[in-house]
């Protein structure tokens, strides 16, 4: 099973989206892992968006990520990566597809609601840095017969 790092950002949360989009994750049929709500450290963020440093956008997106409290989450699952990212959308929500979560409810790339590693080496690099080994849980569910061949 694969596992991913997804967080539920600033404008989400001040909007009142966290359920709406927990709600699209969990009836794809992703297992929540792990969660929890924090406010991100300026540190957090710069080693979380290390890849985007010295990008013309860099500055503002630790400014974004810092303003105000988030939902991170561990979602697991089979190509749990390639289907949040699907379940999310484009980075920039005017070229999102519609039905999914940056498009239905988002309107500028600076204020797209929410993060999923985006490969492997990614989610393994990600996950660690918001949660400790204890924080994640590992539990069977009853559907998962009705969710997987
Ligand atoms: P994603 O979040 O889809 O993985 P990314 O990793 O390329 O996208 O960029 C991280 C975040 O940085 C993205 O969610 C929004 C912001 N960002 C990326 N490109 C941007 C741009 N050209 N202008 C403004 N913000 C940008
Ligand atoms: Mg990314």
């Amino acid at each position: 099973m694969e596992q991913t790092l997804v967080i539920i950002k600033p404008d989400a949360v001040q909007r009142g989206l966290i359920g709406e989009i927990i709600h699209r994750f969990e009836r794809r049929g992703l297992r929540i892992a792990a969660m929890k709500m924090i406010q991100i450290s300026p540190e957090l963020a710069e080693r979380h968006y290390a890849v985007h440093k010295g990008k013309p956008f860099y500055e503002g997106l630790i400014r974004y990520i810092t303003s105000s409290p988030v939902v991170v989450m561990v979602l697991e699952g089979n190509r749990a990566i390639e289907i949040v990212r699907n379940t999310m959308g484009a980075t920039d929500p005017a070229k999102a597809t519609p039905g999914t979560i940056r498009a239905d409810l988002g309107m500028d790339i600076g204020r797209n609601l929410v993060h999923g590693s985006d490969s492997p080496e990614t989610a393994a690099f990600e996950i660690p840095l918001f949660f400790s080994e204890e924080e994640i849980l590992s539990y069977s569910r009853e559907v998962d017969s009705w969710i997987y061949e």
